[in-house]
């Protein structure tokens, strides 16, 4: 698929087209542009012109553009556009808080052209005295550029898993492959990754290297052995697969699951029963006779307890729940019923309501929430009371037409720096549901923030608190705030917590809902879809909330639609 290339190429326009300062439209339609592009299901190296124009925002001018590249391998105007910034100069835009405006600014008053550039001059503080320019700034410049090169080399989950996938994808077709897993952190869903493991079992292992190792992703060999090799793929992943017999495939789908922290404990307790674990099996220690290890549950039901799944494997309070036969009973993503935090083209989504109903049911949905954004978030083109009223009466028209399915009423509402709401409690009181959450003023401080999210909570109509951290893996860090407040504040008044699913959030992180779970805040697991394909992202979701231990009675959004509505009753008098 050449989907990902042309999107990362269509924001790359609209990164230039930003530090030059052009039309805010233009920029726009090409984000835009791309975020469908890179969401569509099929190739768009393979669709003609006509079919290319179906996609929401690709017209006949982007539609030219996808196919000038697709066949010839090069864009003429993204390559003229480049020659207007210095390469480097877009890479600043990764800095957290480093808008095109402040790049532009850099380039041409201190000739700063990449992030090396940046952190010289910042470190030596010569950023300062420049037009919006203040100490603090130059502190939180080089804080980003801390985390940037913290988090390199590991990437997040959600541009992870697409590429195993892909892999296994052509794997799995080969006859020569019996059994084949993800293993690692991938497995295990942590949010970021560092490299793909995959484990396979063969009659033939070298006919399963040579295959791996000419897969179209691979860019580069690092190691190519007879029962295991290494590759880094074109996106720049590293992917190991190992292959091993049959009968050891469940010890070494353990041992290569991890973490090594869950596997270290698991030897302990076989050493004190005489047992021993590697990645061929599990062993009577005296006589070497092996007890099991073809399936990966042999290993737990020899160890007499029950099977604890991959998501909880960090040796954080597992073993012990196991042993005292206190495991949760896990979420699974067939547990959802519904969505309750999506966008339509009311604002920046790329949809009409019934394109989303039909989506939703495609997935087995019940209900789903409309949730599009507040008038002050202008960015995203959020909707004035006009609109919201607007927009409220026509879902409850399309509610009496549609038939085992129901389309709850709602608003991300914004959270303003003052604590305050965008929209006034009347009209809030007239939606089913109401998301808040914040979008600005980031830097204030830990009292400030948890001010604000706690004084949303005590409003009567808000039901769920949306990406609570506002962190973006790899981009931008959590803000301060105080997580033991807000979850308290959230039982308290009766406010779900939203396990926000889109792979470069997952806000709340797997810590907080645990921390969450234990103190009896209600979570709700939604994807803030923007585009219909992202309604897939609860997997991320589910990944997420599994790591955190969450059962299907802490999750609002697993509930009937009558159960929902009593949930989020539950706080509030019946609403107009
Ligand atoms: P990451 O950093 O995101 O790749 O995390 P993992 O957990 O995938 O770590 P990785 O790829 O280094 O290793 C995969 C699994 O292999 C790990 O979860 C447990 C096992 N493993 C790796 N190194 C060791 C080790 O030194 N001792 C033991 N017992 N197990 C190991
Ligand atoms: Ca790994
Ligand atoms: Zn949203």
């Amino acid at each position: 698929m050449r989907n990902q290339e042309i999107a990362k190429i269509f924001n790359d326009i609209a990164d230039i087209l930003e530090i030059r300062g052009d039309n805010p439209f233009r920029i726009r339609a090409y984000r835009r542009a791309a975020q469908n592009i890179d969401g569509f299901a099929k190739d768009v190296a393979e669709i003609s012109a006509e079919e290319l124009q179906e996609i929401p925002g690709i017209g006949s001018d982007l539609a030219g553009k996808i196919q000038e590249y697709v066949q010839t391998g090069s864009l003429r105007f993204y390559d003229e556009l480049k020659k207007e910034v210095p390469s480097g100069l877009v890479d600043l835009l990764s800095v957290p808080g480093l808008g095109p405006k402040t790049a532009k600014l850099l380039l041409d008053k201190l000739h700063i052209k990449d992030i090396d550039d940046l952190e010289k001059h910042a470190k030596e503080g010569r950023l300062k005295g420049l037009p919006g320019i203040q100490a603090k700034t130059e502190e939180n410049i080089l804080k980003g550029i801390a985390m940037i090169r913290r988090h390199t080399g590991r990437f997040p989950l959600g541009r992870v898993l697409p590429v195993a996938e892909g892999i296994i994808d052509k794997l799995k077709e080969k006859p020569f492959i019996s059994r084949l897993n993800i293993a690692g952190s991938l497995r295990r869903w942590k949010d970021t990754i560092k490299d793909i493991d995959l484990l396979a079992s063969s009659q033939d292992p070298q006919k399963v290297m040579d295959f791996f190792v000419k897969l179209s992703q691979v860019k580069e060999i690092i190691m190519k052995g007879p029962t295991k090799s290494s590759v880094v793929t074109d996106a720049g992943i590293q992917v190991d697969l190992r292959v091993v017999n049959e009968n050891s495939f469940g010890a070494a789908l353990a041992y290569f699951t991890g973490s090594t922290a869950h596997n270290v404990r698991l030897r302990e307790m076989a050493v004190k029963r005489g047992l021993k674990i590697n990645e061929y099996g599990i062993f009577d220690v005296k006589t070497e006779r092996k007890l099991g290890g073809e399936h990966e549950g042999d290993i737990y039901k020899i160890l007499e307890m029950p099977y604890i799944a991959p998501e909880m494997r960090e040796d954080t309070g597992e073993i012990e729940a196991a042993l005292k036969g206190r495991l949760p009973k896990l979420i699974e993503l067939k547990d959802i019923k519904g969505d309750l935090h999506v966008h339509t083209n009311y604002s920046d989504g790329s949809h009409d309501l019934q394109e989303l109903i039909d989506a939703a049911k495609a997935r087995g949905y019940e209900y789903i929430a409309i949730t599009d954004h507040s008038k002050g978030l202008a960015v995203a083109r959020g909707l004035s009371i006009e609109q919201i009223l607007e927009q409220n009466n026509k879902i409850r028209a399309l509610n009496k037409k549609l038939k085992d399915f129901k389309l709850l009423s709602g608003i991300e509402v914004d959270i303003r720096s003052d604590g305050t709401l965008d929209y006034p409690d009347e009209i809030l009181k007239k939606l089913d549901i109401v998301v808040a959450s914040v979008h600005s003023g980031f830097r204030q401080s830990k009292e400030q923030i948890t001010k604000r999210i706690t004084s949303a909570m005590r409003n009567p109509y808000v039901s769920i608190i949306a990406h609570p951290t506002g962190r973006l893996i790899g981009e931008r860090e959590a803000y301060e705030v105080d997580m033991e407040e807000v979850l308290n504040t959230a039982k308290e008044t009766e406010t779900a917590i939203e396990v926000n699913a889109y792979p470069l959030r997952l806000d709340l992180n797997d810590m907080h809902i645990k921390k969450a779970i234990e103190k009896g805040v209600s979570l709700s697991i939604n994807t803030d879809t923007h585009v219909i394909y992202q309604f897939d992202f609860m997997a991320y979701g589910i990944g997420t909330a599994r790591r955190g231990w969450a059962e299907k009675k802490d999750v609002l959004n697993a509930g009937s639609y009558d159960e929902l509505i009593k949930r989020i009753r539950k706080k509030c008098l019946p609403r107009d």
